[in-house]
């Protein structure tokens, strides 16, 4: 007899500028899935502990310079490090929520004046996200929020460049503009209602072209 297929988990993205509360809400996000009785886990990009994401944190602290194909690529490197796991947890029902994806990565590297067609290719073959949420937030409030930290792409030059260029890479069918201009439990309220109307029915697909 066929036992009953349970759910699989959903691939859930959040992109948008530095200081835009993304963070916080994919923490919020995470808790309250668990909260619910569903299973997830948070995976932040670049991932600082795993030993790429070690490279690529000292690169953004300073400590080490890079060229910056080779840092696109350890970027991309540190995502697709991570595809096993993602593609575990989905297959056993558990949602991955990511704290950035291969959108930044793209958005990035054009910003710094790479090559358009290569940027573009690197991450093709990983999961595809169920849902992009992005985080647009007026540069009012995030100015408001605090001044840019310490690290290296955290210019208020280079951030003008990625909110011009990170829009362009929207596609209709899965991203959603989430208001980050809200107080932190009106965000978290929107979030939650688009992670509630997410559909599962259909196996996760790979990324083809971004
Ligand atoms: N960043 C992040 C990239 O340039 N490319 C990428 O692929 C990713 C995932 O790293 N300024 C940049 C954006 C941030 C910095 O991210 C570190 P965070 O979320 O501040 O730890
Ligand atoms: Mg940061």
């Amino acid at each position: 007899m066929a036992t009953e297929q349970e759910e699989r988990g959903a691939l859930i993205v959040f992109e948008g500028l530095d200081r835009s509360g993304k963070s916080t809400q994919a923490k919020r996000l995470v808790e309250k899935i668990i909260n619910s009785g569903r299973m997830a886990v948070l995976q932040a990009f670049p991932d600082r502990q795993s030993p790429v994401g070690e490279m690529i944190d000292r690169y953004l602290r300073g400590e080490i310079d890079m060229d910056e194909h080779a840092l696109h690529l350890l970027f991309s490197a540190d995502r697709f490090l991570k595809k096993k796991m993602i593609k575990q947890h989905i297959a056993q029902g558990v949602d991955v929520v990511c704290d950035r994806y291969c959108y930044s990565g793209v958005s990035y590297s054009l910003a710094k004046g790479l090559p358009e067609e290569w940027v573009r290719v690197t991450d093709q073959g990983l999961p595809k996200p169920d849902i992009v949420l992005f985080f647009q937030v007026s540069p009012e409030v995030a100015a408001a929020r605090g001044g840019f930290g310490n690290e290296r792409l955290e210019t208020a030059e280079l951030q003008a460049k990625v909110g011009k260029i990170m829009p362009t890479l929207r596609d209709d069918a899965f991203w959603k503009s989430v208001n980050a201009d809200g107080t932190p439990d009106a965000v978290e309220k929107e979030v939650f209602q688009l992670y509630k109307e997410l559909d599962r029915s259909q196996p996760l697909e790979v990324l083809e072209k971004i």
